[in-house]
């Protein structure tokens, strides 16, 4: 096991002095220490992974340090286009250094969201030509690899990574635990606005444990899942899906349950959504001013005004609402107010420590689902 210090540390000795990223479950206690140490400027929680890609290769272009970018797996996809048309050597050559959680590692059980992405994690950076190491558990080794690494980074002008398997790096009690700007729970709230919904209402949650609370409220009042669409994976694409269905049946409300680091991953969704004119959808927007499921982390946007967004952006409608009694008044009061609409709730951060997972399958979910909404 690597101490976070340390290998923050070494880093530092090796010359970096910037980072940007998403932040991880796999990494959480390693962002923990970046976020807690580093100068505000020099430490950016990006929109989403390629932007953090983006923001590394401006820095590294401008003062010829390799920055470091964080994030887990999931987030691959996202940093594709920047690395391959950006960083490449073929193009600007900037060297910088990823360090990937590694969920669904082949032969480690995890959530059937990660398995797929875990298998082509390695195949991807083969394919894009990124050099990698896996990050050895030992510290006198990792920082042998890390210099390899940045040898051949810096060498052949290129992007290179460092894969992080589950358990490598130890605990750091994280004494600035981000605060959310409410006082109600994600739960309760969700309770609130699932409270009112109709049978024929559809739901599309967000990626984290805001589907696992959704599930189990469903559990609680007798186990019917058929109206809810759980975005296990996909973070940031929920109120896309959620418009697809809302184009797709206008005879029912959609209503997406939005995380704000969700929300801030893909901002571009919301003037689509606002120029959709769709009538029967409404964004929900559960701000607890972070990443609360992989960690608490703070989003890198805490001061930003969703329904201010919103409105600029042509929503017909929005509205904050911080009481549980508030919410519930807002969400019966949505048949008579045509969407597109977005409710901002402000929450505090956490969660129940022994909430669930889906036990069915997703694929049995997504049939269900499916034959639902085809009804
Ligand atoms: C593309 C991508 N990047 C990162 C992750 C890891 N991840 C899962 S949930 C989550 C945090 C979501 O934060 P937010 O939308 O604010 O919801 P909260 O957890 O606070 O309810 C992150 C970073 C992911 N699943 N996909």
């Amino acid at each position: 096991m690597i101490e976070c210090r340390a290998f923050y540390d070494i880093l530092l000795d090796r010359g970096v002095e910037f980072f940007a990223g998403v932040p991880d479950s796999l990494l959480r206690d390693f962002c923990w220490y970046v976020n807690r140490h580093t100068p505000s400027e020099r430490h950016v929680i990006a929109a989403n992974e390629g932007g953090a890609i983006a923001l590394a290769c401006g820095y590294g272009l401008a003062t010829g340090t390799i920055p470091v970018v964080y994030l887990q797996n999931a987030g691959q996809g996202n940093t594709v286009n920047p690395l391959l048309s950006l960083a490449n050597p073929e193009v600007y050559g900037i060297p910088l250094l990823m360090l990937i959680g590694w969920r669904g590692e082949p032969g480690r059980s995890d959530e059937p969201q990660h398995i797929r992405q875990g298998q082509v994690t390695l195949g991807l950076l083969e394919l894009m030509g990124i050099p990698y190491k896996l990050l050895p558990l030992e510290q006198g080794e990792a920082t042998e690899c890390l210099d390899e690494l940045i040898e051949i980074g810096i060498e052949r002008e290129t992007p290179f990574a460092l894969v992080v398997r589950k358990g490598t790096f130890g605990r750091y009690a994280n004494e600035s635990g981000a605060i959310g700007p409410g006082s109600v729970t994600r739960e309760e709230a969700i309770r609130a606005v699932s409270d009112c919904l109709s049978k024929r209402d559809i739901v599309v949650a967000t990626t984290g444990k805001a589907g696992r609370e959704l599930y189990e409220y469903r559990e609680d009042k007798g186990g019917d899942h058929t109206r809810d669409l759980l975005c296990v994976g996909s973070m940031g694409h929920a109120s896309q899906i959620a418009t697809g269905i809302a184009i797709g049946r206008p005879d029912r409300q959609v209503i997406c349950l939005d995380g704000d680091g969700a929300a801030l991953m893909h901002l571009g969704s919301l003037p689509i959504i606002g120029a959709s004119g769709l009538e029967n959808l409404t964004h929900v927007v559960l701000n607890n001013g972070t990443h609360d499921s992989v960690g608490g982390h703070p989003t890198g946007a805490t001061r930003v005004s969703y329904t201010g967004v919103a409105e600029a952006c042509g929503y017909a409608w929005t509205g904050v609402e911080e009481s549980e009694d508030g919410i519930r008044k807002a969400i019966q009061a949505l048949r008579s107010r045509p969407g597109p609409g977005l409710l901002e709730i402000p929450l505090s951060t956490g969660a129940r420590a022994e909430l669930g997972r889906p036990k069915q399958t997703l694929r049995k979910l997504g049939r269900s689902f499916k034959s639902t909404l085809r009804r």
